[in-house]
């Protein structure tokens, strides 16, 4: 943000809401300008409850990144909606994004109910306003219905892709924080740790080279890092998992050119994030029908 502050500090830990493929992740990136969550064109990418913190003369953000909020009976999708739910009961306030690029509708109401005892402090984005496909004016209809208290000033027009609005709606949120000091350490920008981190640029990588049913049936397993080279080199090993035989011929690709083209993908990803020299041994292995174990999603899905 440009302008300085010169007044009292705030400090306001902020849970992004919306459904799937809102932007939510896009708009983490663009507020903390570092690649925290991933992102694709894909509903459901998110499934961890992600920090990302933005500091400014006016304070500290701690952002949670949310899965899209959704209604699904598949098991993988409840455990989403759980993690999305948890969030809202510690929070200073909440971020609702709104793709103006799609109708509301079901899912949009099923958003909108969620926030109805939190409208007082919440701050609203329709996103994806540089699309032609935009079209605020029904959205902000939507919010005046479904989420009447939610003042006209607190609810922004904003492109989270191409960084348009973005300053209005931090300073919005600015606005309803509480006074206090840093939570975390100024020079972090998330709290996620080395193994989940470097897990899911493989996954991002992935998801986004995949079609059709595979993006959803992919995770990702380290099984070693080591700092070698006196700490020059990140040496590590992954898995890419997935459900099927079948899934597992995909991922490879013909001659093994699509998993070469994720590794060579993520390595430049991690080596854009991390200084040492990366070096990544990435297999695909089969973890039969892992979305309906409640162990592994357990293991995979959790709220931090
Ligand atoms: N045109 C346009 N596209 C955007 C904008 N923000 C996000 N997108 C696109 O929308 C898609 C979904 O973005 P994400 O940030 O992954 O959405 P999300 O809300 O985190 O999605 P889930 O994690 O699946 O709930 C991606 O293809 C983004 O590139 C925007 O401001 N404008
Ligand atoms: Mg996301």
């Amino acid at each position: 943000m440009a302008e300085e502050n010169k007044g009292i500090l705030k400090t306001a830990v902020v849970a992004i809401i919306g459904r799937p493929s809102a932007g939510k992740s896009t708009f983490l990136n663009t507020a903390c300008q570092e690649p925290v969550s991933i992102v694709s064109a894909i509903p459901q990418t998110t499934r961890n409850a992600i920090k990302g913190i933005v500091n400014t003369s006016f304070g500290q953000l701690i952002f949670i990144d949310t899965p899209g909020y959704h209604d699904s009976e598949k098991k993988l999708n409840l455990r989403l909606k759980d993690i999305t739910e948890s969030q809202l009961d510690d929070i200073d306030c909440v971020l609702y994004i709104i793709d103006s690029t799609r109708q509301t509708g079901k899912e949009e109401d099923l958003t909108a109910q969620l926030l109805k005892n939190l409208q007082q402090k919440t701050v609203v984005a329709i996103n994806k306003a540089d699309s032609h496909l935009s079209k605020p004016i029904p959205v902000r209809q939507f919010i005046k219905e479904t989420l009447p208290e939610i003042p006209k000033d607190r609810i922004f027009e904003i492109s989270a892709e191409k960084d348009t609005g973005i300053n209005e709606v931090l300073r919005a949120l600015y606005d309803i924080a509480p006074e206090g000091e840093p939570l975390y350490d100024e020079e972090l920008y998330t709290d996620q740790d080395l193994t989940f981190r470097v897990c899911e640029v493989i996954r991002g990588e992935a998801i986004n080279r995949l079609q059709d049913e595979i993006p959803h049936s992919v995770y990702v397993e380290v099984a070693d890092i080591e700092h070698r080279n006196e700490g020059k080199k990140l040496w590590i090993r992954a898995f890419l998992c997935v459900e099927r035989e079948s899934q597992k011929g995909i991922v490879i690709g013909k001659g093994a050119s699509k998993i070469k083209e994720i590794r060579l993908a993520a390595i430049k990803k991690l080596s854009e994030i991390y200084i040492q020299k990366i070096d990544l041994d990435l297999q695909v292995k089969i973890d039969k029908n892992w979305r309906q174990k409640d162990y592994t999603l357990k293991k995979l899905i959790s709220d931090n």
